[in-house]
């Protein structure tokens, strides 16, 4: 399936003085209310393992916010995912360090970012959300929180991700790469058959990176953005250029104004493009995957790598390529 076609403004204008005559006096949202396709589960790369652990929640009338969690812990489990959880490529000092977001439709959040030992990290973002007054943590204290609520600490070094940071000490080359065809961080969007729109994020980051550095991931607003009134955004490749524009939060905004999730995107990789240069965007791997509180789905990228797997009622698991500026 081909993303949904992009509404002009005006037809937006339309669809909105419309929608206004349909739309319940009780809504407070300025947001057109069509015919909603749902549940619907959505994730960056090719995740259909995800999707079926997120569906099975949806499929059962759950939370999506239940239905993102145990999705993100699907590859934060798998030792063969190199981007994710346990199996996750080390920092350049060895390290395997973690970051991941989650948020709900009230606009809940939880973060941590910079975890070692423990594979997943998703539920202690959530946990965060959920039992602490706060919205992130990091680091030590995010490993002391993660303990403090019975999480098992853990060696996430697997012996092939060792042997691959042996290889790079080699050369010590200092580029932590993004190479296109081995990265994917999972991105989960989910719309449950209540109207409830949620979001996960969890890496392991860039491969080789400095010890330290954290990326989009766990940022609300760069890496993930829900609101349950309009939309919700994810994101992955290079965190850097995410959090320069605030992208998963920009692209949420541009929907509230009446782009489709697909022109959204789209204006989101322009802008990052715009100001990077075509020259150097080029060389940067970004993508944006978004869905409205209406079951439309968007998905643009930089580069012609991104693909993201979409599950409805009528299409269980279906990776699709996304459409790319370049
Ligand atoms: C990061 N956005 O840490 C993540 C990396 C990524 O697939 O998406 N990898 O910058």
């Amino acid at each position: 399936m081909k993303p949904s076609a992009t509404t002009s403004r005006r037809e937006f204008l339309k669809l909105s003085a419309l929608s206004a005559t349909v739309l319940s006096v009780n809504s407070v949202s300025a947001f057109p209310l069509t015919k909603t396709n749902k549940p619907i589960v959505v994730s960056t790369w090719r995740n259909p393992d995800a999707n079926a652990a997120a569906w099975k929640v949806v499929a059962a009338n759950g939370r999506a916010l239940d239905a993102v969690e145990q999705g993100a812990r699907v590859p934060e489990a798998n030792p063969k995912d190199t981007s994710v959880g346990y199996g996750g490529l080390p920092d350049r000092d060895g390290c395997v360090t973690l970051d991941a977001c989650i948020m709900d439709e009230k606009s809940n959040c939880g973060a941590v970012a910079f975890v070692q030992g423990y594979k997943h990290p998703i539920s202690i973002a959530r946990a965060v959300m959920e039992k602490t007054p706060h919205v992130m943590l990091v680091g030590k204290g995010a490993e002391q929180f993660a303990a403090s609520q019975g999480f098992k600490k853990e060696n996430l070094l697997t012996r092939e991700s060792e042997k691959a940071w042996k290889e790079w000490l080699k050369k010590s080359e200092y580029k932590p790469y993004h190479n296109p065809g081995q990265h994917d961080t999972i991105g989960i969007l989910a719309l449950d058959a209540n109207g409830k729109l949620c979001g996960a994020c969890t890496t392991s980051g860039m491969a080789f990176k400095m010890h330290g550095r954290v990326g989009d991931s766990p940022i609300i607003g760069a890496g993930l953005y829900v609101d349950g009134e309009v939309g919700a955004a994810t994101a992955t490749g290079v965190g850097e250029e995410m959090i320069r524009i605030a992208g998963s939060n920009s692209i949420v905004e541009l929907m509230r104004q009446g782009l489709t999730p697909q022109a959204a995107c789209e204006e989101a990789i322009k802008r990052l493009i715009r100001k990077r240069g075509e020259e150097k965007a080029k060389e940067l791997s970004v993508a944006f995957l978004a869905l409205s509180v209406n079951g439309e789905v968007g998905a643009y990228s930089t580069n012609d790598v991104f693909e993201y797997t979409l599950t409805t009622p009528d299409q269980m698991h279906s990776v699709i390529r996304s459409e790319s500026y370049f």
